[in-house]
């Protein structure tokens, strides 16, 4: 190799160098600038690891219980039942209707447990009826034996209208939960849901300690107190259908149609 090659070799490695040390400058001044990115950055990460550690605590079964009570030290959030229907009806029946005066009680309800559907799993409780007024009502319970104490629970539940209640969308059927407490069976509902949406399920709820709606005291002639509403004694829980109509609505022409509503993985 002549000196002359040598030196321009020389050359070409030490301008390498330098284009190598001034892209590596020019990187390193942009983050160093950039300090936006820089801190979105170091968000992000801060805040995906904050989320999974949390979802994984929450979504690992054997973790649940302590999760969540150390999280809200509140134990009631932990569902001490959940019926899911998937072989049965486990317990639930028809325990009301109305107007009742053309129909023996349970005559004009259809309620089975069927498998074609469900939420989240298959199986489900179907019930079908013809409504035969604007204002007519349905629904279905189980009871508990023993009384169950729901203070501080709430009471959820998956339902779905398939089909049904009424042909005016401004006038939709509709469906709440409901508790009867103590050997009073004092009656206690939830707030009210609409199901104008067939084909969807949705999650209806009923925090027990607030209900929309409680019976008063069950009291004798002499106006002594028998039973006072107790959410420590809860003898029944259930679930409301109704076409929640008028006679208006109905003198309006409003028609009311036979209806086909689904319930399943009601929790407390
Ligand atoms: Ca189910």
């Amino acid at each position: 190799m002549s000196l002359k090659k040598f030196f321009q070799l020389q050359v070409m490695s030490a301008l390498a160098v330098m284009m190598v040390f001034a892209v590596g400058c020019g990187e390193g001044e942009d983050d160093a600038d950039d300090t936006l990115d820089s801190d979105s950055n170091n968000d992000t990460a801060s805040d995906t690891t904050v989320d999974s550690s949390t979802d994984t605590d929450t979504d690992t079964g054997s973790e649940q219980p302590t999760d969540t009570n150390s999280d809200t030290g509140d134990p009631t959030d932990v569902p001490i039942m959940t019926y899911t229907f998937e072989s049965g009806l486990q317990g639930w029946e028809q325990v009301w209707f109305e107007p009742d005066t053309d129909l023996e009680f349970g005559e004009g309800v259809v309620m089975e447990q069927i498998t074609t559907d469900g939420d989240p799993d298959a199986g489900a409780v179907s019930v079908t009826f013809d409504p035969l007024a604007a204002d007519y009502k349905v629904q279905l319970g189980v009871n508990l034996e023993p009384a169950v104490d729901l203070t501080g629970r709430t009471i959820t539940a998956r339902v779905k209208l398939v089909e049904g209640f009424t042909d005016d969308p401004s006038t939709p059927g509709g469906t709440m939960m409901f508790i009867k407490t103590t050997n009073g069976w004092i009656w206690a509902n939830g707030s009210w849901y609409d199901l104008n949406e067939p084909g969807e399920w949705k999650t209806i709820a009923f925090e027990v300690d607030y209900p929309d709606f409680e019976n008063p005291a069950v009291t004798d002639t002499d106006g002594t107190v028998l039973y006072e509403p107790d959410h420590t004694q809860v003898k029944q829980i259930g679930i409301h259908f109704s076409t929640s109509g008028t006679a208006a609505d109905e003198e309006a022409g409003y028609v009311y149609l036979p209806t086909t509503v689904l319930f399943d993985s009601v929790s407390f």
